[in-house]
């Protein structure tokens, strides 16, 4: 049985995977922090159903000692390197840390792999976001960076080290440059997932406003469940290589905004308000990728549409808030509170 090391597994992309992986029939270590495993129910909620059939190993991706202790013991046939801050806003108010855990995370996992199993293959999450202040669109793998954020600077950083390692130490190593990918499972600070937890509530009652910053940038979004497909199947490929994912089709915040709005038979601008301090110091404006080295050495192709996608993350915000209307609130009370 083939044993894929997995960090970050319990975020979004990290939960999908590993449905993935044992749905492959491959044995499951996550790396967690310590912490995670004393509060089950809130930091492992996006695990729960799978918990009974992985291993979770606690450490940390700040502390060497930790992965290298983490992977011998495990020795991985495959690692997915996932863990990162990942909140573009979060770099701009401490850059320290985000270069901090992003470089050196990635650093020290590479190093492990390269002592302890140096025939694991290796996948490294990059990012859309190492384009930056783009000036040819769409984006493909020989697109130069030009990142906007200590979030981008760690991820070209991420991605070279991963290049280095790839060249220099003949390890299959391989990155991703994702583009923006969504889901239910999405945290409640990116855009998406703001705004459909919002266009939720105010349906319900619960609350009358959306606070938006920048409407105006455009994301090349897509469905987490359709990249995680892409990261595997780098991963089996017979060269190492780096591949765009995403859908090739991209929209703005805006949009977004109205669609999730319409779908629920309100209209944003009734809801809507600008508020500057969501704006970056420094945006990316436009982002929009061609995935056709994936689809011809893949043969991977995104499967869930812009539509689609929204229309299930706000029914599933619902579902949820209506679960939590039910828990605070008589009957009574739940039916004068729809609009
Ligand atoms: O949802 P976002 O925070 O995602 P962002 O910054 O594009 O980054 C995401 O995608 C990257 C891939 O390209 C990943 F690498 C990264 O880890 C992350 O997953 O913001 C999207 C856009 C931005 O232009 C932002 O300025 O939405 C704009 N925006 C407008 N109002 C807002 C808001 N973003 C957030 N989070 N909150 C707002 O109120």
């Amino acid at each position: 049985m083939k044993k894929v090391f997995i960090t970050g597994i319990t975020g979004q992309d990290g939960s999908y995977l590993a449905e993935l992986l044992l749905q492959k029939g491959y044995k499951v270590y996550g790396f967690v922090r310590r912490v995670a495993l004393e509060d089950e129910q809130h930091r492992l909620q996006r695990i729960l159903n799978i918990l009974d059939r992985i291993e979770l190993i606690p450490g940390s991706i700040e502390s060497y000692p930790s992965i290298y202790k983490a992977i011998s013991s495990v020795r991985p046939d495959e690692v997915y390197h996932l863990a990162a801050q990942s909140f573009v806003s979060y770099s701009f108010e401490d850059e320290f840390s985000t270069l901090q855990s992003n470089i050196s995370g990635t650093h020290y996992i590479l190093a492990a792999v390269k002592d302890i199993v140096p025939h694991a293959r290796f996948y490294f999450a990059g990012s859309s976001e190492m384009f930056g202040k783009v000036n040819t669109v769409p984006q493909n793998e020989n697109t130069p960076f030009h990142p906007r954020s200590a979030y981008g600077i760690s991820k070209v950083a991420g991605f070279d080290l991963t290049r280095n390692y790839r060249e220099a130490y003949n390890l299959f190593a391989c990155s991703g440059i994702l583009y923006n990918h969504e889901s239910p499972r999405r945290g409640f600070e990116f855009v998406t997932r703001k705004i459909t937890s919002h266009v939720a509530m105010i349906k319900l009652g619960i609350i009358s406003k959306l606070e938006l910053g920048n409407l105006e940038a455009r994301r090349d979004w897509g469905h987490a469940k359709d990249y995680v497909m892409a990261m595997w199947l780098m991963l089996q490929q017979d060269t190492p290589a780096d591949f765009i994912i995403c859908r090739g089709e991209n929209h703005s915040v805006l949009e977004f905004c109205e669609k999730a709005f319409s779908y629920v038979g309100l209209n944003y601008k009734d809801y809507l308000v600008i508020n500057p301090k969501f704006y970056r110091p420094a945006e990316v404006e436009i982002l929009l990728g061609d995935y056709s080295k994936a689809k011809n050495i893949l043969g991977w192709n995104p499967t869930i549409s812009f539509e689609e996608l929204v229309v299930e993350m706000v029914e599933k915000d619902l579902e949820y808030n209506s679960k939590k209307i039910q828990q605070f609130y008589p009957v009574q009370d739940q039916k004068a509170r729809v609009r």
